[in-house]
């Protein structure tokens, strides 16, 4: 959500305080946010050539398997939330090529 601190996210993510998302896992959304490249479109399942929150998930989730992560689905509905607020420029919910071509055409 536009505004929210990371604290605030982490408060809302983490609402039943099981302690499932952590401080490092917040960490490393920051880190996937900055590596968004073309290919976060391979994550596209159902071919409408946009990204939806939830096929971001996924393939977070398959990335961190295939990585040997213990628990690849922690924190990746946080993960992918996140790509989304900072890389769904026109707002429409998904990542799309439009979203792409004007990210690279602003930088
Ligand atoms: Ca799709
Ligand atoms: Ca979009």
């Amino acid at each position: 959500m536009p505004g929210e601190t990371r604290g605030d996210v982490f408060a809302r993510m983490d609402g039943d305080r099981d302690g499932g998302i952590t401080l490092d896992e917040m960490q490393g959304t920051v880190d996937v946010t900055s590596m968004l490249d073309p290919s976060i479109l391979d994550a596209d399942q159902d071919g409408d050539a946009a990204v939806s929150a939830s096929e971001l998930a996924a393939h977070l989730t398959a990335r961190r398997a295939a990585s040997g992560a213990s628990k690849p689905t922690a924190g990746t509905a946080l993960m992918s939330a996140g790509l989304l607020d900072a890389h769904d420029l026109d707002r429409d919910g998904v990542i799309s090529r439009s979203d792409l071509a004007d990210q690279a055409g602003r930088s």
